[in-house]
């Protein structure tokens, strides 16, 4: 299953907080680009990968319904005064059938891509479902991209201790800052940069790094 993926989903959310402090969502976004986007890159002039031209987005800013962590709502910039100033809606089924039918469009089979996913995005969202008592397919595969780049480094026994921060690894690749980072879509786009740049090794791991959405636990 994980050796056939067609698309690739890579997601990032905004939340209220870290693990630690029951957060909430306050932002999502997905970016789905097909395998073949991806083993067919073109690089520019400068040999930096360049984005797909077929990509399909979604990105939705959601009120939490609690208070957003003072560092959190500075980082991302999102306030519960600017959600709630712009009426936005709280992660409810409405929220959920877009990112289903969005998930469903797609060529199949379908793996999620997000940065830290095992640890904080996955865990968070199967717990903003829970609390619908709703989930999605339990065969949906993903992959932590984390983990991803920490075994490729492994592999090639670079002892050295780096930084896996997703700001981290596309200074490495690229030697600036990334843009909008900890907005979700600048952090989506990001990954995908990064993802470009070893898109080759990681497509080989992908059988060994990918698990079933059925088997992530809820964050709490
Ligand atoms: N976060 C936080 N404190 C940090 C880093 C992140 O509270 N030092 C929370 C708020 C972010 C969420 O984690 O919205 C996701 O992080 P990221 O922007 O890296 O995707
Ligand atoms: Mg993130
Ligand atoms: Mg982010």
């Amino acid at each position: 299953m994980a050796n056939s993926v067609k698309t690739f989903v890579f997601m990032d959310l905004e939340a209220t907080g870290l693990n630690n402090e029951n957060p909430k969502i306050t932002e999502i976004c997905l970016v789905a680009i097909h395998v073949s986007s991806l083993e067919n890159s073109v690089t520019n002039s400068s040999g930096h990968p360049q984005l797909p031209r077929i990509l399909d987005k979604l990105s939705l800013c959601v009120d939490p319904g609690k208070p957003i962590n003072g560092f959190a709502s500075k980082i991302t910039g999102l306030s519960n005064t600017n959600l709630g100033n712009n009426e936005k809606q709280h992660f409810n089924s409405c929220l959920f059938n877009i990112v289903s039918e969005f998930l469903i469009r797609q060529a199949q089979p379908v793996c999620l891509v997000a940065h830290n996913g095992f640890s904080y995005d996955y865990p968070l969202l199967k717990c903003e479902l829970q609390r619908q008592n709703i989930d999605l397919p339990s065969s949906l595969l993903c992959m932590d991209s984390l983990k991803v780049f920490q075994n490729l480094d492994n592999q090639g026994s670079n002892g050295e201790r780096k930084s896996y921060a997703l700001p981290n690894i596309y200074k490495r690749f690229f030697g600036e800052e990334p843009v909008n980072s900890h907005y979700a879509e600048g952090d989506v786009l990001t990954l995908i940069m990064v993802f470009l740049s070893k898109t080759n090794q990681i497509l080989e791991t992908v059988s060994t790094q990918c698990k079933n959405w059925g088997e992530i636990k809820s964050m709490y």
